[in-house]
């Protein structure tokens, strides 16, 4: 399978609850470095960039005041199959769906708060690690 990067959040929630480092355990015992980070609390024209894919849909605006709640940790994840992978450590959207033992199911409160964000594809990795990191913060290989 090919080295991939994928776009990672630990949302407002999750930073909240001090989760941050039993996140990062989990992306790292499933083989996935971190290559860029940082911590940012996100303005609000910079969530609804991020999110502008879903600015037709009705929990839009209930996400992006959520998304600006508090600081969230971004990082970009390198790996084989990185964003299969992260979709799959992260678990189902909403946490009563996600299966056991998924980031979102043992941390995760509701399907607004979900504690994660993962890219779900090649393209919009690309798009969201460039959306927050220039290419000389990303420590790949
Ligand atoms: P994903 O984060 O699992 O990829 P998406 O469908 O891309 O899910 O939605 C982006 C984010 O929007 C979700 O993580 C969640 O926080 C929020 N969201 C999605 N669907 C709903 C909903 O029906 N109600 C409230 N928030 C939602």
């Amino acid at each position: 399978m090919a080295i991939e990067r994928t776009l990672s959040i630990v949302k407002p929630d999750a930073v909240g609850k001090n989760v941050i480092g039993k996140i990062y355990d989990r992306f790292e015992s499933a083989g996935l470095k971190v290559v860029a980070a940082k911590m940012k609390h996100l303005s609000r024209a910079e969530a609804e960039g991020f999110y502008a894919v879903h600015k037709a849909r009705p929990f839009f605006n209930d996400l992006v005041s959520f998304m600006i709640s508090g600081p969230v940790m971004i990082q970009a994840l390198e790996g084989e199959g990185a964003i299969l992978k992260n979709r799959k450590l992260m678990g189902a959207t909403d946490p009563k769906q996600a299966d056991k033992g998924t980031i979102r199911a043992d941390f995760a409160d509701s399907i607004d708060a979900n504690a994660v964000h993962g890219s779900d594809s090649a393209e919009n990795a690309a798009i969201e690690i460039a959306y927050f990191f220039a290419s000389s913060e990303v420590y790949g290989r």
